[in-house]
């Protein structure tokens, strides 16, 4: 099985509830680990909702692109919104890392773009992993996350899983 990691948020609608319900569907494609919640300020266009933030971590045979069209499955039955660029969103399931493979085509950019500038992403993955490494880079020296932007809402098991 590959180990992957995918990166939660949202930002409209009951995102508690839409992000536990996301957690759940992940599940069923593997065993699977899940990061503390955070609350964060919008990456982006400023005036919409903070977001929720998570990462999960999933053990899968599914292939990359097998991987995302699930994904966009989950994001499809959260009834996804999806309004502008960068902007807010019931759910965006992002596929962060897919082993050490590096992707590149139409529809698969792995490790995501802008993984390693984005506190709300890293921040999660470290509560799963704290010693990943990513294009090379150990996550938990990077100077971006010694001024964190978010903050912890639920460090137990807010996803009862
Ligand atoms: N795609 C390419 N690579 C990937 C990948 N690794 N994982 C393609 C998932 N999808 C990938 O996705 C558009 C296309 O990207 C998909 O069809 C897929 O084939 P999308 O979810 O519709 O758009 P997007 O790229 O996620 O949206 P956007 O607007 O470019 O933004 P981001 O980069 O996802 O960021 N602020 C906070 N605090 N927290 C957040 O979570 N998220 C965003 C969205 C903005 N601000 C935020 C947050
Ligand atoms: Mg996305």
């Amino acid at each position: 099985m590959i180990k992957t990691y995918i990166g939660l948020g949202s930002n409209l609608g009951d995102s508690l509830q839409i992000l536990t319900e996301a957690v759940h569907k992940l599940a069923t494609l593997g065993p699977l680990q899940v990061s503390q919640l955070y609350q964060s300020p919008p990456m982006g266009p400023q005036d919409q909702p903070n977001y929720l933030n998570a990462a999960v971590q999933l053990q899968t045979d599914l292939a990359p692109l097998a991987l995302l069209d699930e994904l966009q499955r989950f994001e499809q039955e959260s009834g996804r919104v999806r309004l502008r660029h960068w902007g807010e969103r019931t759910l965006d399931l992002d596929l962060l890392i897919y082993g050490d493979e590096q992707i590149q085509n139409e529809r698969l950019t792995v490790p995501h773009v802008g993984v390693l500038e984005r506190d709300f992403v890293l921040r999660p993955l470290l509560d799963i992993d704290p010693n990943l490494v990513i294009k090379g880079q150990l996550l938990k020296s990077l100077a971006i996350l010694d001024n964190p932007n978010l903050t912890v809402l639920d460090a137990g098991n807010w996803a009862n899983i």
